[in-house]
């Protein structure tokens, strides 16, 4: 009996996955890496290439997820994986799609739907890349989709301070002394609210966090689906920068939302939802937990004093209180403004 080849329609399934049960068996990004035990990121890579499947073409980034996946002569990716440099995840994932739909038009690539994902890291994306980003954000006739892996640190050259590394942290740019004990003051900068908050024509931005794995593979089949340019920012806990026993990866992600400090949430069709966790939070169905909970457990934040507990926990219940979208737009309306325009 004749096998019948699938066409290529069918080998792109971004179908919502309701259970873990419906997650697809097959890998495409499989051993052969040397990222360090626990490392979510790599998790993060591995629900990246299971959500898109076959007919995907992966761009990296420079950081973690390139090095330590790419050493010389091995490589994990089964799907077509190329290297970018470090700020260019917004080019690459623009150039690329722009590149296949030309090449499609003059008939020398077969007319069929391909995925084009960008990766990068909080260093090369929420630092270096923004403004590739967000112009790329703005080409609303391409399909890809850039996810944004956030380890909170540049962590491929030795864990030093990004924009995205939390307030107090302890990293090689920013340890802790006897005359200075908290050396990084600035607060965490908010990537996926400025980039919702600035980018009309983007057809999907979410949140997401590797302990969370169906909730980030269905944003990946959402970002993929939506037809245009999409972003997920996703947070990633990193055993090496954050200081903490690999066993507790999961535990770490869970806490960060648990705790209310990160947030899951998702942009689309111009109307932004709460999710998960993050959902039960602001319905008054979680009681968020003490941001205590989550930072003791990471050496990090092991020099924190009772005041730097109590002004982080001041920060992340503004957060909640006083932001217009609890955890998510960081303004608020003057009070009194009319809604009714
Ligand atoms: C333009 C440029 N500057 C500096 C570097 C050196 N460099 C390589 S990886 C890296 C860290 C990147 O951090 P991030 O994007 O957060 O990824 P991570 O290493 O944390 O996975 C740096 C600074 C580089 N490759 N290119
Ligand atoms: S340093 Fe962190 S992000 Fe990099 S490979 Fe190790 S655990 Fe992963
Ligand atoms: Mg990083």
């Amino acid at each position: 009996m004749a096998i019948a080849t699938p066409e290529p329609q069918q080998l792109v399934d971004l179908s919502s996955i309701k259970t873990v049960k419906q997650v697809p068996y097959t890998e495409y990004f499989v051993s052969g890496h040397r990222t360090c035990q626990g490392c979510e990121s790599a998790l993060v890579m591995r629900y990246i290439a299971k959500a898109a499947g076959p007919r995907t073409v992966v761009l990296g980034s420079t950081g973690c997820m390139y090095v330590a996946n790419t050493s010389y002569y091995t490589t994990p990716w089964v799907v077509p994986w190329m290297h970018t440099q470090l700020g260019s995840a917004g080019s690459a994932a623009l150039g690329a799609a722009a590149g296949l739909k030309v090449l499609m038009r003059k008939g020398k690539l077969a007319d069929e739907p391909i995925n084009v994902i960008a990766f990068c890291g909080d260093g090369g994306g929420a630092d270096m890349g923004l403004s590739a980003i967000s112009a790329a954000l703005t080409h609303a006739e391409y399909r890809f989709l850039i996810v944004l892996y956030d380890n909170e640190s540049y962590a491929n050259t030795d864990i030093q301070l990004s924009g995205s590394t939390p307030y107090g942290a302890v990293t090689t740019f920013s340890p802790s002394g006897k005359k200075r004990r908290l050396m990084h003051k600035r607060w965490k900068k908010n990537t996926p609210g400025a980039l919702v908050a600035g980018h009309p024509d983007a057809a999907y931005i979410a949140t997401a966090d590797a302990a969370y794995g169906v909730d980030f593979m269905n944003k990946v089949r959402k970002g993929l689906a939506s037809g245009g340019p999409s972003f997920i920012h996703v947070l990633d806990p990193c055993p090496k920068g954050w200081h903490y026993d690999p066993q507790y990866s999961h535990e770490m992600g869970k806490l960060a939302v648990e705790t209310g400090v990160w947030s899951l949430w998702e942009m689309e069709n111009h109307e932004v939802r709460l999710n998960g966790t993050t959902k039960q939070i602001a319905a008054g169905r979680f009681s968020r937990k003490p941001v205590r909970e989550y930072l003791s457990k990471q050496g990090r934040f092991a020099h924190f004093a009772e005041e730097d507990y109590e002004y982080f926990q001041k920060r992340v219940d503004e957060q909640w209180s006083s932001w217009l979208i609890p955890g998510v737009v960081s303004f608020r309306l003057e009070a009194g403004t009319p809604l009714n325009l």
